[in-house]
């Protein structure tokens, strides 16, 4: 007997969409601004309008490009199409003048509300989890050198097969995720297991496009944190590994050479890395 692990577009889709409209609606009220909005998106379907003459684009395209969009929505994949091919523009224009730790896209998959661990801890997972065992550890700032006494560091992250909890069947509800609360000194050291590389569903909208265009669906094997404190500027970031597979071609294109860790074999098969944040004033 099989179980079905196999994360489906249809499913990964439905709950990232729900994930959206339960967090990230209404923070901001954008059609409010009828001049910005007028602006916006009268430059965007210009832009259309211009691709559509300088590629000759024929009915046939075009109908295929509407099915499609019909297509993206039905599948619940409009979150997982933004942040992969849109987001990390906006991060690149919204931490435009950070000094503090180099951020980048939040994806489709972070959950607010994961279990608060000690400083020193362990992220939730199943016995025998698979993948190799990696200690990460350093210490919150201030971008004036000072410890950040308490910080939070939300973690997520896939499994070693590159899977989500709450995203893929089969998994428990918290697996791989965690609120760690920093020690005094900003302090903090969690065991978690080295992440697989992430592949975007095939079987839905978005993996049709990738197939139709000839490109690959993958995302290098990555850590994903929010580091807050307060008084500072929250970080959405993530982590990848030296040498892994994508770093140089991830399809999200959210890989900053600041964001590469090496982490070196501890001798009893996992592996350990130091590496701190600095948060920015808020
Ligand atoms: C992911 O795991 C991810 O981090 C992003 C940005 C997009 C799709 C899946
Ligand atoms: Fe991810």
């Amino acid at each position: 007997v099989t179980v079905a692990v196999k994360a489906t577009a249809a499913a990964s889709g439905a709950s990232a969409t729900e994930r959206f409209l339960t967090d990230k609606t209404g923070t901001s009220a954008p059609g409010a601004d009828t001049e910005r909005v007028h602006i916006l998106a009268t430059e965007m379907i210009s832009a259309v309008h211009d691709i559509v003459r300088r590629h000759q684009v024929t009915y046939e395209e075009y109908n295929a490009l509407k099915s499609w969009l019909i297509s993206v929505g039905r599948d619940g994949e409009w979150p997982l199409f933004l942040d992969v091919w849109v987001e990390h523009v906006v991060e690149e224009v919204a931490t435009a003048a950070r000094q503090g730790s180099k951020g980048t896209i939040e994806g489709p998959y972070y959950v607010p509300g994961a279990p608060e661990l000690p400083s020193v801890s362990t992220l939730p997972m199943r016995d025998k989890e698979a993948g190799t065992e990696l200690l990460f550890q350093g210490q919150v700032t201030s971008a004036s050198g000072e410890p950040l006494a308490g910080a939070l560091l939300e973690m997520w992250q896939a499994d070693d097969e590159g899977l989500y909890a709450q995203f893929a069947p089969g998994i428990p509800e918290w697996n791989l995720r965690g609120s760690v609360v920093a020690d005094d000194e900003g302090r903090f050291a969690v065991t978690t297991i080295q992440p697989a590389p992430y592949q975007i569903p095939t079987d839905g909208s978005c993996g049709r496009l990738i197939s139709a265009a000839g490109w690959h669906a993958w995302r290098p094997a990555h850590l994903h944190l929010k580091v807050s404190a307060p008084g500072h500027t929250t970080l959405t970031t993530q982590l990848y590994f030296k040498g892994g597979t994508y770093v140089e071609d991830d399809v999200a294109r959210a890989v900053k050479p600041e964001l590469v860790i090496d982490p070196r074999p501890t001798g009893d098969g996992g592996c350990e890395v130091t590496h701190g944040f600095v948060l920015d004033p808020a």
